[in-house]
């Protein structure tokens, strides 16, 4: 196996949740009756819209990424998530914001060593310049849906010729 010296090559990506304020319905029909969102966080290319309607797709990172581990806080039931498959993501419902642990291993042709970072896990609809109340949860339903996004860039310095060779395929 020979490593490419000299060589860095930057792969970019978005990481991030959507929420939504749940339905008086839907809150009735839950077996969790104080969750209050339902919630998507995910790792997704970005080449690809961070909008909830948009899953899958050509949004396919699985031709270097093997798995993304979202790690949730322990009010949790097996905390630790693996998606093996696209679209890298996981929805849950719940009352709480969080950090999530987002956990990156790549293929293993790649000799990479998994990458790990936080995401904020973001609910309400605040922002800093705004009320300082969190708006009540029928006028945050108003409101639609939160996003909370961030753009990154995967770079990986003298990669293996054969990882190379794959990420340009691409
Ligand atoms: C807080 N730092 O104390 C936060 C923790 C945890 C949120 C929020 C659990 C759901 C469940 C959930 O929403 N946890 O137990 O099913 O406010």
């Amino acid at each position: 196996r020979v490593r490419v010296r000299g060589v860095s090559i930057h792969r970019p990506f978005i990481y991030g949740n959507t929420a939504t304020v749940l339905t008086p319905r839907e809150r009735d029909a839950s077996t969790s009756p104080d969750h209050t969102h339902r919630w998507t966080v995910a790792v997704r290319s970005a080449a690809s819209a961070p909008d909830a309607d948009v899953v899958g797709g050509a949004d396919d990172l699985s031709y270097f990424i093997k798995r993304v581990t979202f790690k949730l806080h322990d009010t949790y039931t097996n905390p630790s998530r693996n998606i093996d498959k696209p679209p890298f993501e996981l929805t849950e419902t719940g009352w709480g914001e969080f950090e999530i642990q987002i956990r990156i291993t790549f293929v293993p042709e790649s000799g990479e060593k998994a990458i790990a970072f936080y995401h904020h896990l973001k609910l309400h609809p605040w922002t800093l310049s705004g009320e300082p109340e969190i708006p009540p949860l029928d006028v945050a339903m108003k409101m639609g849906p939160v996003h909370a996004w961030q753009y990154d860039e995967i770079v990986f310095h003298d990669p293996y010729q054969n990882f190379l060779t794959l990420l340009t395929a691409h």
